[in-house]
């Protein structure tokens, strides 16, 4: 499972280890390969499952640039659909918001598998990156010195292996190892619990619809979202905490087909359900991002509820400005991208973390028992169609219009 390694000895010393093989981690190492710098990158998981994991699928168009001019994009632009528009349901209605007319701007729908594929055989394949999988109990060391270094169990031998890095970058996720090696005193993490949760679907069945439909019932939010012509992401509001066993085939049908019926909406294609789990909706941002050679990126350092699939689009935005930093400082000496990068990327994350709260009671608040809640909830949906100055605003924020990558 491991390339060959380059040097060899006791321990090896790469200018940036990079903890983490998901969009962001595999991002900051392409953008440092581009550049000829040397850098490894280790993954508790195989290669086969980080390519097979299915989780976000809605890149933003600024996203989808930012990989495009890294040389990252090439599949992703063959393969993904462009979306131009998404729809609410809401009393039995339809109501679909037009949001590229308004931003010039377009959702692409690309399963993160796919995108996480791509950018192993780029980054390992094509760029000849180093790469080792299966590691396990993975150790941040010297973290506040000049000499920082990672520790980790080979997979073949056992052995514990320490390797000396010039920065490291925790791109390990929201259970990872590097935000844990933080002391606490150092940062703050900000936490908000939404007090639903959502059943995540993969349904073995095509798009019943041909764009974003979203669902706000008295019986709970209902989402529908496209993943491939073969594919379909649902998501149901159930209570926190819920098990997914309470939801058996015959019951999730039944309330999709409830929470997501309107007047002349096309019936739901029904199909075997490939996954069920329930996702605690809740959000975190750890504050500064970066603590002397660690630079924490993607959900290491923030966790975007999916609400507003905004958790990948905001992965490949600290990747973006963390690998541009490193290069920067390792190449030319110019330490700005690294010195601001903490602040660039938090100004991103407050900005969709409050974005996710906002579409989180519109969303929720017709299924909250509260009915000021329900009623405040569909003024809110309604001002997207009579008030086009809320719907500017909110098309901006749907689709991230202000960020560059
Ligand atoms: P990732 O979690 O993707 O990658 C971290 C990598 O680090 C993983 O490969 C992991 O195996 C590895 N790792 C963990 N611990 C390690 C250690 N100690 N040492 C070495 N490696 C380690 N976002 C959206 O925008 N839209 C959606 O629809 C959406 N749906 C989602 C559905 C689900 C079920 C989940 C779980 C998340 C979803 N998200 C969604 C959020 C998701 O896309 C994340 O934001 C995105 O994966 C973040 O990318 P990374 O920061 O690279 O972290």
């Amino acid at each position: 499972m491991t390339t060959a390694p380059r040097r060899s000895g006791a321990e090896q010393r790469f200018p940036v280890v990079v903890v983490g093989a998901g969009p962001a981690g595999l991002t900051v190492g392409n953008i440092l390969r581009a550049a000829g710098v040397d850098c490894l990158v280790l993954e508790t998981e195989t290669r086969e499952s980080i390519e097979r994991r299915p989780r976000a699928g809605v890149i933003e168009e600024w996203a989808v640039r930012g990989l495009e001019r890294r040389g990252l994009a090439r599949n992703l632009l063959e393969r993904a659909q462009a979306h131009t528009e998404c729809e609410f349901r809401f009393a039995g209605e339809r109501y679909r918001f037009e949001y590229t007319g308004l931003t010039g701007r377009h959702h692409f729908f690309y399963p993160q598998q796919f995108l996480v594929t791509d950018l192993v055989r780029e980054y390992a394949d094509v760029r000849g990156g180093e790469i080792r999988f299966g590691v396990r109990d993975v150790r941040p060391h010297g973290l506040d010195s000049g000499r920082p270094s990672v520790s980790y169990v080979c997979p073949d031998s056992g052995e514990r292996r320490t390797v000396q890095a010039g920065f490291v970058a925790g791109c390990d996720g929201a259970r990872g190892a590097t935000r844990a090696a933080l002391p606490p005193g150092r940062v703050r993490v900000a936490r908000h619990d939404y007090g639903v949760g959502w059943l995540a679907l993969l349904a073995e069945a095509p798009p019943s619809a041909d764009c974003v439909v979203f669902g706000m019932h008295p019986r709970g939010f209902a989402g529908h979202m496209a993943r491939s012509p073969e594919v379909t992401r649902y998501y149901l509001q159930c209570p926190p905490g819920d098990d997914p066993e309470n939801w058996p085939h015959e019951r999730v049908w039944a309330e999709l087909r409830e929470r997501l019926g309107a007047a002349g909406a096309p019936p739901l294609q029904e199909g075997r359900l490939l996954e069920k789990r329930v996702l605690d909706m809740h959000g975190y941002v750890v504050e500064p991002m970066a603590l002397g050679r660690l630079f924490l990126a993607g959900d290491a350092a923030h966790l975007t509820a999916p609400i507003a699939a905004k958790g990948l689009n905001l992965a490949l935005h600290d990747a973006f400005l963390l690998g541009d930093g490193l290069v920067g400082h390792l190449t030319r000496g110019d330490d700005t991208g690294l010195a601001g990068y903490s602040a660039a990327c938090l100004t991103r994350v407050w900005d969709y973390q409050e974005f996710s709260q906002w579409l989180a009671e519109m969303y929720h608040g017709t299924a909250s028992g509260d009915p000021h809640r329900a009623g405040a909830a569909l003024a809110r949906l309604r001002r997207l169609f009579d008030s086009p100055a809320a719907a500017a605003a909110f098309a901006e924020q749907y689709l991230g219009a202000r960020t560059t990558g």
